[in-house]
């Protein structure tokens, strides 16, 4: 490794506004996911001030990112391996359930725990260059980073049984239509749409992002009553905000703009 190499961040951050850009710094090993490059981002997460309002989360190069550093893995015990995983999910919670949404650019490989990184985020953007696949059993190993939850619950098991066992990949389209993807676009647009979508999402009410990034999935989670009680109750919360009480009498002085047609 060069001496440049070594010394760059494994997560770079740039700040523009509301907006925060944690970017994958790992281009030589496709952003394969070592535990440096794990405490890299939860340092980059834990160092952002009060005025980011939302993260977008990219990778250099052609990948974001290659999943598992494997090289990690050759001399681990089982013990080790368990307290691994949990190094990941403390950091991958503080992206999912963290106080900021987060919007995903995807290019080029987004494969094993790369893409149980990529379902942490809110909003996942897919360049057209991007594919998804699950090769862990390919590799003799098994998810560990929180994807047999997470990609779950975005595609369904039988999806990622069956992604898990062929070595099935998705290619960006396909990824769209079952439900990785929100977005496709051009090669090299990813960026830009992710951050057109930041920025409309920091301009929401800070409780309306709140009540979807916390209630919402505890609501999933919730048998139905349970569910309807939390939601009363979250919406109660959200409209009781002076914002919220401003931003209704906006539009019924026709102050503000009209949901439009796609
Ligand atoms: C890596 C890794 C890695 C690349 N761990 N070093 N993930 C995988 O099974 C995917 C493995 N990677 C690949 O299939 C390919 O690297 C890619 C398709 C992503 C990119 O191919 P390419 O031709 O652009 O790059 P490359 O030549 O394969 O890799 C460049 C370097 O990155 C090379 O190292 P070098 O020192 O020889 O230059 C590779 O060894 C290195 N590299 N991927 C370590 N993954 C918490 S559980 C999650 C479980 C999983 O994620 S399993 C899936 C693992």
């Amino acid at each position: 490794m060069s001496e440049q190499a070594a010394a760059a961040p494994l997560v770079t951050v740039e700040i523009d506004g509301p907006v925060a850009t944690l970017t994958l710094n790992r281009p030589e090993k496709r952003n394969a996911i070592s535990l440096p490059l794990v405490r890299a981002l939860a340092r980059g997460i834990e160092d952002l001030t009060a005025e980011v309002r939302v993260i977008v989360l990219a990778a250099r190069g052609t990948h974001f990112s290659a999943g598992l550093d494997l090289s990690e893995l050759t001399a681990m015990s089982a013990a080790e391996g368990v307290l691994h995983s949990h190094a990941w999910y403390e950091v991958f919670a503080k992206l999912q359930f963290g106080s900021r949404p987060v919007v995903a650019v995807l290019q080029g490989a987004v494969v094993g725990g790369g893409l149980e990184l990529a379902a942490c985020a809110h909003v996942r953007v897919a360049e057209q260059s991007a594919y998804f696949g699950l090769p862990e059993g390919q590799r003799g190993i098994f998810l560990g980073g929180g994807g047999s939850v997470r990609v779950s619950k975005l595609i369904g098991f039988s999806r990622v049984t069956e992604m898990m066992l062929t070595g099935r990949v998705y290619n960006a389209s396909e990824a769209f239509q079952i439900g990785l993807a929100h977005y496709t676009v051009a090669d090299g647009a990813g960026m830009a749409k992710a951050r057109e979508l930041a920025t409309r999402i920091a301009g929401n009410a800070p409780m309306s992002n709140f009540a979807i990034l916390q209630a919402l999935p505890l609501i999933a989670e919730q048998p139905m009553g349970h569910g309807l009680m939390t939601e009363s109750l979250m919406a109660a919360v959200a409209q009781s905000e002076p914002e919220a009480k401003e931003r209704m009498d906006a539009f019924l002085a026709k102050r503000a703009g009209k949901v439009e047609r796609a």
